[in-house]
Order: C-alpha cells, then structure tokens, then sequence
C-alpha cells in the first residue's frame, strides 16, 4: 500500500476552467474602472453563495454587501447576517430586489461608504464627481433584479437562466451614483 502511494505520480488536475480564469482576468479590469463593489449574496446561503475569488479580488475595494431574496430567507437570521458583515468590517443591507424592498437603504450605504472620498474630492476641487459601482455575485443571486430597481429601469435582463446578462453598460442610478453592469458580473462558484 505505501509502496503504491511512492510510486504513483503527483497529477495536478486542472480543474479551475479556463473561463473562469479569463472571466477573473476581465473582472479585475473592471474594477479599476469603479469606486465600490456591491456584492450580492443570497440572504438564505450568505455564505456558500460568497465566491472566494470575488473576495480574493475585490479585498482592496470599498465594498457592501447585499444580502438578497431577503423574502425568501428567516427573518430571524437576517439579522444575525447583517451583523456578522458588520464585524468584519462590512456593510450589509437586506434586500428583495423583487419588491425593492432595502433598496433606499442599500444606496443611503453606498453614499456613506463614499462620503469621505468624495469629500476629499471635493475639497481637491473635484465637484460632481459620480461614485461608480459595480455589482458582482454568482449566477442567478439577482444582480439584473437589484440593477433594474435600484435604477428603477428595466435595462437589465432578468432571467432565471444563469448568465443571462450579456452586455456591458453604464446606468445611472441618481445624480451622485452610477453603475457598471457587465456580462461578467457575475462569476460562478466554483
Ligand atoms: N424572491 C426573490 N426572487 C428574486 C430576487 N431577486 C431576484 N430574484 C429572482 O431570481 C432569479 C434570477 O434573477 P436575475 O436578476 O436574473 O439574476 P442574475 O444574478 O442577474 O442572473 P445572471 O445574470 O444569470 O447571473 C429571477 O427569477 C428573479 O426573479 C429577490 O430579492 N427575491
Ligand atoms: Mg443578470
């Protein structure tokens, strides 16, 4: 038995799908382009629904955290969620991006999180600068949902298939907030 473990090869097995690296890649681009990541999580698996490499990537960003399908999770976890997030140092807000519920709040944090850069903005002379932001999460967490809502447009394609985003764009979410909605977004847990 031990001989045969001597004996037989060490094997990487690549397992990490090519797509998945390039999307990683294209996503890391992305971010130089934005102020603050929204991540979105599902309110029910807040923590399986969290991709490593959207942590990994995004360490260096202002970030919140979205806790959505807030309907659908117990009501009496929920809060235990948001402070959990709130430990560690992270905002987190419950939403139903079905019925926009948590969304008002969802941008009052955004703001916050950027008060203090905007203001140093400001004060450099740099008036009107517009947060920029960019949602990522898993497939089918609701990122088009949220977007639509929180832009209060129909812009994003919604779908129950997952992937169903497939092109870039801008949208305004008031005057001091913009957001980047790409195809890739998202990123599938692996
Ligand atoms: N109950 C509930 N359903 C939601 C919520 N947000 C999204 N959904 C549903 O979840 C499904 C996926 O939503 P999408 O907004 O398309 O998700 P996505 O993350 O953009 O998906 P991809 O672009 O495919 O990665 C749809 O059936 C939505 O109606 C929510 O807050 N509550
Ligand atoms: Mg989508």
């Amino acid at each position: 038995m031990n001989d045969e473990k001597e004996k037989s090869p060490k094997v990487n097995i690549n397992w990490y799908p090519g797509h998945m690296a390039k999307t990683k890649k294209q996503i890391i681009e992305d971010l130089k382009l934005v102020d603050i990541v929204i991540e979105l999580l599902d309110a029910r698996i807040p923590i399986s629904s969290q991709n490593p490499d959207i942590a990994e990537i995004t360490a260096k960003k202002k970030k919140i955290i979205i806790l959505n399908k807030c309907d659908l999770s117990d009501p009496n976890q929920n809060e235990k969620w948001i402070k959990h997030f709130e430990k560690k140092g992270m905002q987190a807000v419950l939403v139903d991006s079905n019925s926009g519920k948590g969304i008002p709040e969802a941008i009052r944090k955004i703001e916050k999180e950027m008060e203090e850069e905007l203001n140093k903005q400001t004060q450099k002379g740099r008036i009107g600068k517009k947060i920029r932001a960019m949602v990522l999460g898993i497939p089918n967490v609701g990122k088009s949902s949220f977007i639509n809502r929180i832009s209060k447009k129909t812009s994003a394609g919604v779908g129950n298939k997952p992937g169903y985003t497939k092109q870039k764009q801008w949208i305004r979410i008031n005057e001091k907030i913009e957001l980047l909605d790409t195809p890739r977004s998202f990123m599938a847990k692996i």
